[in-house]
């Protein structure tokens, strides 16, 4: 009853619009599963978005999902920068917010790669994305993790789709590799691209000599700032 109180009255809540999954967090919300947030404050729109509350601390805003292969990732550069799919199932949250999550302060990335009972990370503490008229070229750097670092090869690329290679000297990466992603020529890592076929053209991630085609991925951002474990005060406050 206290609890919901709590989460509830927006004068007790520390963020009453939370900017990001990691002001929810701070919020009190301690459980994984969707939630407004106000990307561009309190006058700005709500926009729906899952928030991880369990990896590394929580506080982390899933900025794609792959699952089950039900989605098409082969899209136009539009619906990339709108996004597309679905919250609870697979997802790209899509680049305009991407840019805009990014470009407020120092933000953290994460993905998760999981094939049947194996999973591994990669884990970047600097993270942005650039504006639509710049392409959302990618900046990424200060990786830790298990997984190989894929995705340095890729800071400082714009981002390409079927419909749109902003890189007319090389190969239009997204048409051969059948995704929408900031390739060079083309890719260390390739995580919206085909679903599900294992060999060369269809790995996601990169590593040494070999590739990753995990069952599940999941792509997630937080604040570096709010990086908090306040969470804990919060759970004691409400047991009273
Ligand atoms: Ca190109």
């Amino acid at each position: 009853m206290l609890h919901s109180i709590f989460l509830h009255h927006p004068g007790k809540l520390r963020f009453p619009f939370p900017m990001d999954c990691s002001q929810e967090l701070l919020n009190g919300a301690s459980e994984s599963g969707e939630v407004d947030i106000y990307p561009g404050g309190k006058e700005g729109e709500a926009v729906r978005v899952y928030c991880d509350m369990e990896a590394d601390g929580g506080g982390w805003t899933v900025f794609q999902r792959r699952m089950n292969g039900k989605t098409d990732f082969y899209r136009t550069w539009h619906e990339y920068s709108v996004g597309f799919g679905n919250l609870s199932e697979e997802f790209w949250l899509g680049n305009e917010l991407l840019h805009n999550l990014t470009s407020v302060g120092p933000v953290s990335l994460r993905v998760d790669l999981q094939s049947g009972n194996d999973t591994v990370y990669a884990h970047y503490t600097n993270f942005s994305v650039a504006s639509e008229e710049r392409n959302y070229t990618l900046t990424v750097s200060g990786y830790t993790g298990t997984a190989g670092d894929s995705m340095r090869y890729h800071s400082g690329r714009p981002f390409s789709t079927r419909d749109k290679d902003p890189d007319r000297l090389e190969t239009h990466c997204a048409k051969s590799y059948l995704g929408g992603w900031w390739y060079k020529n083309c890719y260390k890592a390739n995580l919206n691209g085909l679903y599900g076929a294992h060999n060369y053209p269809s790995y996601y991630w990169v590593n040494g000599g070999g590739g990753v085609h995990p069952g599940q991925i999941t792509i997630l951002l937080q604040s570096q700032t709010l990086t908090f474990t306040s969470r804990i005060n919060f759970e004691s406050a409400v047991t009273l």
